[in-house]
């Protein structure tokens, strides 16, 4: 299998927490590298279009009200199969669906204070790392 890379987010509920470390050590334990990393306050037009793909569901003005309600940590993460081992380690987007030993079920608040971002395909990975991250940020 080819070492791969994918984009996640620490999101605010966990920044509050002071979990940073905590969901880290569980990425880290699952195989993966962080190969880039900043915390940062999204503005409500960065969270927007991060999210541009949900702007039509129910639930995304409540989901970009929470993603700049504090500061989030950017992540570029490398490894095997980078994307599906990262999605295998959050879990579920609902915690109370989520395996244990995942980081949303041991960790999230609630389906929306989910605790982590992950892409969804390697076409989204890069998408949503080139949209945080130059080049010359991100080391492997
Ligand atoms: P993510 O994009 O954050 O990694 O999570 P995901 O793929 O598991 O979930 P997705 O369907 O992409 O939804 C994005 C985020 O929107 C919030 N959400 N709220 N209230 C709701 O019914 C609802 N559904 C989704 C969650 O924070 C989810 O992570
Ligand atoms: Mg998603």
């Amino acid at each position: 299998m080819a070492v791969t890379r994918t984009f996640s987010i620490i999101k605010p509920d966990a920044t509050r927490r002071n979990l940073t470390g905590a969901v880290t050590k569980m990425l880290e334990d699952a195989g993966l590298r962080v190969v880039a990393s900043k915390r940062i306050h999204m503005s409500r037009e960065q969270a927007e279009g991060f999210y541009a793909v949900h702007k039509e569901r129910p639930f995304f003005g409540e989901l970009v009200d929470f993603m700049i309600s504090g500061p989030v940590v950017v992540q570029v993460l490398e490894g095997e199969n980078a994307m599906q081992a990262n999605r295998d380690i959050m879990g579920a987007t609902n915690p109370k669906d989520a395996a244990p030993g995942t980081i949303r079920k041991e960790l999230a608040e609630s389906i929306e204070a989910n605790t982590v971002h992950g892409s969804d395909s390697d076409e989204n990975a890069a998408i949503e790392i080139a949209y945080f991250f130059k080049p010359e940020e991100i080391v492997g």
